[in-house]
């Protein structure tokens, strides 16, 4: 008796990404993962969660489970002490320990440790560590120096703060991205600074002339990155940057190729609003990689999946619609929405119509 194929659902048939090879997820979604990077990666997790709790996503089941895979090129070692901007940026904003307005360390902060280490003429001083945010950089390093992986530190950390997430480093390796900017003092015209430095003490004013991502080609997944890409239902990349943020991501050995092989259908967030960024310092970040300051250029730059590239679907700010089409005509699907994260219901909303790139009609 030759099986008779169930008949297609219209809805399935319905969507424009059937037949461009884009992934689909025609159930409900359990396991929903994120790569981010800090502020906005941290902005973007808020209204996923506020959503999934809504009940507002369509086809997330209401016990869905997000995993965040976090930046860490942005970690320094400052005055003894081990930071991770990033990830604490996530463990903060998600465990509402923020400051909202600084969108960094802690609210209610105080700052005598800073102002007593500038009495004492300890440079850096463009880079404050607030009293209650030294806590917690302690902790992690004292178990670093214990053999701790950073992972494990930041499980222990996650016990108090609670984010709602399962968050992960992108790797236990050490991994900083360096600036080279111009220094007519010196011979080659350059000098190469810490990311930090770049964006804290010069607020990224100067040209970057190159981006090195110090120790990030030798860097391997963390524990559980890999298992939390390959067994997603569903894989998010938000509005953070995307080059000293994604990009670092993408760059740690595996996770590009991850990416590439997983089930789960892999859908994005253009950081980039009507040629610029929304905040931080992406602008800049793309012009030093070549790539264009546009929610089209971006969208490529991260690749059609069908083209080798990690994409499935594309979200365009609405003032962007005009580019639509050319990110469709790249291979991946597309949909000009509001961008703005500007309170829980419209991220959620982002998060909903990404969704609805990849899940039958
Ligand atoms: N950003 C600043 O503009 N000034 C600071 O003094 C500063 C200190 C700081 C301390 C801990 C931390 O986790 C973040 C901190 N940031 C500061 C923000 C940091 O530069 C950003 O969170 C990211 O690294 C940029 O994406």
């Amino acid at each position: 008796m030759p099986v008779v194929p169930a008949k297609s659902s219209p809805d399935l048939l319905g969507n424009p990404a059937i037949g461009q090879g884009i992934r689909m997820f025609p159930h409900q979604a359990t396991r929903i993962t994120v790569l981010s990077g800090g502020m906005g990666g941290a902005k973007f997790v808020q209204g996923l969660l506020h959503g999934i709790d809504r009940g507002t996503l369509p086809a997330v089941a209401p016990d869905a489970e997000v995993t965040v895979i976090a930046n860490t090129a942005d970690d320094l070692w400052i005055h003894g002490l081990k930071v991770c901007p990033d990830l604490d940026t996530l463990m903060y904003t998600l465990g509402d320990g923020i400051d909202p307005e600084r969108g960094w360390g802690r609210r209610e902060e105080t700052w005598s440790a800073k102002t007593e280490l500038e009495r004492y003429g300890v440079e850096p001083t463009w880079f404050g560590l607030g009293d209650r945010d030294i806590a917690t950089h302690l902790v992690r390093t004292q178990m670093l120096e214990s053999g701790y992986p950073l992972s494990e530190v930041t499980t222990a950390l996650c016990r108090r703060w609670q984010p709602g997430v399962h968050l992960v480093p992108m790797s236990d390796d050490r991994v900083e991205t360096h600036v080279a900017i111009a220094d007519a003092d010196q011979a080659s015209g350059k000098r190469v600074i810490h990311f930090q430095e770049y964006w804290v003490r010069l607020r990224a004013e100067v040209p970057a002339e190159a981006l090195v991502f110090v120790g990030l080609d030798q860097t391997t997944p963390a524990p559980g990155v890999l298992e939390a890409i390959a067994d997603a239902d569903l894989v998010i990349v938000p509005p953070s940057n995307p080059v000293v943020s994604v990009g670092t991501i993408l760059g740690v050995p595996g996770i590009r190729e991850a990416l590439r092989t997983t089930a789960a259908p892999v859908v994005g967030v253009s950081p980039i609003v009507g040629d610029t960024h929304v905040r931080g310092m992406a602008h800049q970040m793309l012009t030093a990689i070549g790539v264009e300051v546009t929610a089209t250029a971006v969208a490529r730059h991260y690749g059609a999946r069908s083209g080798g590239g990690v994409l499935d679907g594309w979200l365009v700010d609405e003032s962007d619609a005009h580019q639509v089409a050319s990110v469709e005509a790249a291979g991946i699907a597309c949909a000009a929405v509001p961008l703005m994260m500007i309170d829980h219901e419209a991220t959620a909303s982002m998060a909903a119509a990404a969704i609805g790139l990849v899940r039958p009609l």
